[in-house]
C-alpha cells in the first residue's frame, strides 16, 4: 500500500516525495508525499467548508453511529492494519494485534457511546437564576465544537493516538485535519479510507503526511485556520508549537514526554513486581511515553530485585527496532553516557546480533543500569528506549522525594502489599497517572495527561469531549 492524502474527501499525493524505511530490516518500503503549504492550506479550507455544510449540521445520533462504522469499518480490515503497522513501526505482530489496533477500534466504539450518555445542549439550567444588578435570568450553557482541529501524532504507537485524539474530536462536532508522524504514515492512510467508506461528509476528517518542523505539521499548527491544537510527541515539540500556536492563541491539548518512576517497597510482591516493571520499561522496546526509565527499590530487597529483572532483560526475544537508525543512534549514544557517568551495565548495553535481515533494521538490548547519582542525564532526560536505571531507597520520604525530583511528571508505577502505603504513596507522587501494582491498566473515561512538562490538560472520556468543545452561557431576562 502506498501513503497519500485525503483532502475534502479525495486521495492525493502531491508534494514531493521522501522515503518510508522499514525499522526491522533497513529497506525502503516506498515513498510519502510531503504535504506542501497548498496542500495544507486546501485540508484547512475543506475542514471549514465541511462545518458551514453537512457535517456542521449533524446531530449526536448521526455522528454516533458515523463512529461506530468506522470502528466496524477497522475491524473488517484489522489484518490489513496489523500489516501496515507491523511494517512502519517494526514492532512485534501479537501487540500490534493485541494492542494498537484493538484500542483504535475501541477509541471511536467508547466516544460513540460517550456521546449518549452527555447531555449535549440543556447542560445546565437554573430556573430562577440571580444576575447581579439584572434581575431574575434563565441560564442555560450550549457546548458547541471548536472548529477546525489539527491532530498531530507520533509513531510509536502510530494508529492508538492518532485515533485517541480524532475520535473524539469528530463526537464533539469538529472537523479535523490530522498529521501522523512521518515515519508511520500507513495505518493513517487506511484509517482515512475508512473514513472515507464510512461516509463521513466531505471534509469532516483530512490527512496530510509530512515532517514537522519547517514543514506540514509547523504549516498546520500555525495556520490562522485552526481552531485548536491536539498534539503528541515530544516535550520540546510541544514548546515548539506553543511557539507558533501564540500567534493566533490557538488552544492546545498536549501529551508529551516523561522519564517515568517506579517505586518497589520491599513488602511488594516481588514476582508481580518484576513481571511488572520487564512490562513498563520493556514493552515495545521502551517506546512507550508510559514506560518506566527510574525504578526506586527498598533496600533489603535491591540486590535481589535488580539481579532478577536483569535476568529477565538478557532472556528477551522477539523484541522490536528502535523507530529510525537516528534514533537507534540516540538510544546508542545514551548507554555510552550511562557508561561515561560511572553506570554499572548490569544488563545489555550494546546492539544484538541475529544473523538474519534483522542485522540491517535498529535494534538496540534490553538494558538495565544500575550505580548512577540522581544528578546523571542517563537518569533526568527521556531516552525513549529499552532502559532503566535501578537506585535503592531506605524511607517512603526519600522514595517519593527520587520519584518526584525530575522535570517531567507523566506516569508513575506503585508496587506494595501495603493498603494504606499505596493510598498515602499515590497522591504524593507527581504525575497525572499512577498505578498501584499494575502497569498501563486503561479505561478510556479516565482523565489521562501529564503534569510539569509532560503535557497540558488531560485526555479520555468527558476529559477529550470538554477540551474539544466550549461552553457558551445562554442569558435570557425574565
Ligand atoms: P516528535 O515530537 O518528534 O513528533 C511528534 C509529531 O510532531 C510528528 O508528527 C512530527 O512530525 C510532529 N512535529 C515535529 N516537530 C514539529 C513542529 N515544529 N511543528 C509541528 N509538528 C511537529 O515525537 P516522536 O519522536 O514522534 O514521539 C516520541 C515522543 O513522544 C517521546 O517524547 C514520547 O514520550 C512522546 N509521547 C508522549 C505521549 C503521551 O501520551 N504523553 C504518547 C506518545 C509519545
Ligand atoms: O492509552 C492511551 O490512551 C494513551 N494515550 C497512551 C499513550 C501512550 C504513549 O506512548
Amino acid at each position: 500500500m502506498k501513503a497519500e492524502h485525503y483532502v475534502g474527501g479525495v486521495f492525493r499525493s502531491d508534494g514531493p516525495a521522501f522515503p518510508l524505511v522499514a525499522p526491522a530490516d533497513g529497506t525502503e518500503m516506498g515513498a510519502v508525499p510531503e504535504a506542501t503549504r497548498e496542500v495544507v492550506d486546501d485540508a484547512v479550507t475543506a475542514a471549514q467548508a465541511a462545518l458551514v455544510g453537512p457535517w456542521g449540521a449533524t446531530g449526536v445520533e448521526e455522528r454516533a453511529a458515523t463512529l461506530r462504522r468506522i470502528a466496524d469499518g477497522i475491524q473488517a480490515r484489522f489484518e490489513e492494519f496489523v500489516d501496515a503497522e507491523v511494517a512502519d513501526t517494526g514492532k512485534p505482530r501479537e501487540l500490534a494485534s493485541t494492542v494498537d489496533i484493538p484500542r483504535a477500534i475501541g477509541n471511536f466504539r467508547a466516544y460513540a457511546e460517550l456521546l449518549y450518555g452527555r447531555p449535549e445542549r440543556a447542560y445546565t439550567t437554573q430556573i430562577p437564576g440571580w444576575s447581579a444588578g439584572a434581575g431574575q435570568a434563565l441560564n442555560y450553557t450550549v457546548r458547541r465544537p471548536l472548529g477546525v482541529v489539527a491532530v498531530i501524532s507520533p509513531w510509536n504507537l502510530p494508529l492508538l493516538l492518532l485515533t485517541w485524539k480524532v475520535a473524539p474530536a469528530l463526537a464533539a462536532g469538529n472537523a479535523v485535519v490530522a498529521k501522523p508522524s512521518e515515519e508511520t504514515p500507513l495505518t493513517a492512510t487506511l484509517l482515512a479510507q475508512v473514513i472515507d467508506q464510512a461516509g463521513l461528509p466531505s471534509g469532516a476528517f483530512n490527512l496530510v503526511h509530512g515532517h514537522g518542523a519547517g514543514a506540514a505539521g509547523e504549516f498546520l499548527t500555525g495556520h490562522p485556520g485552526v481552531d485548536a491544537i491536539a498534539f503528541t510527541g515530544e516535550s520540546a515539540t510541544g514548546a515548539a508549537i506553543m511557539r507558533n500556536a501564540a500567534d493566533h492563541v490557538t488552544p492546545v491539548s498536549f501529551e508529551l514526554g516523561g522519564k517515568n518512576p517506579a517505586l518497589v517497597f520491599a513488602d511488594a510482591d516481588l514476582d508481580a513486581a518484576v513481571d511488572g516493571t520487564v512490562r513498563s520499561s520493556f514493552t515495545h522496546s521502551g517506546q512507550i511515553c508510559l514506560c518506566t526509565e527510574r525504578v526506586y527499590v527498598e533496600r533489603p530487597v535491591f540486590e535481589e530485585f535488580v539481579a532478577r529483572l536483569a535476568e529477565r532483560a538478557r532472556a528477551l526475544d522477539g523484541y522490536g527496532p528502535m523507530i529510525s537508525a537516528e534514533h537507534r543512534d540516540k538510544v546508542l549514544s545514551y548507554y555510552r553516557l550511562a557508561r561515561e557517568e560511572g553506570a554499572e551495565v548490569v544488563a545489555g548495553g550494546g546492539v544484538p546480533s541475529f544473523g538474519d535481515a534483522r542485522d540491517g533494521g535498529f535494534y538496540v538490548e534490553p538494558t538495565v543500569l544500575t550505580g548512577l547519582p540522581e544528578t546523571a542525564r542517563t537518569v533526568r532526560e527521556e531516552i525513549f528506549g529499552p532502559v532503566c536505571h535501578v537506585a535503592p531507597f531506605d524511607t517512603e520520604d526519600e522514595a517519593l522525594r527520587l520519584a518526584n525530583d525530575s522535570p517531567y511528571g507523566l506516569a508513575s508505577t506503585v508496587w506494595t502489599r501495603d493498603l494504606s502505603r499505596a493510598h498515602r504513596v499515590a497522591p504524593r507522587v507527581q504525575t497525572g497517572i499512577v498505578w498501584v501494582n499494575c502497569w498501563n491498566l486503561r479505561d478510556l473515561r479516565t482523565p489521562f495527561g501529564g503534569v510539569k512538562a509532560s503535557g497540558i490538560g488531560r485526555e479520555g472520556g468527558e476529559y477529550s469531549l470538554d477540551f474539544f468543545s466550549e461552553p457558551v452561557n445562554v442569558c435570557i431576562q425574565i
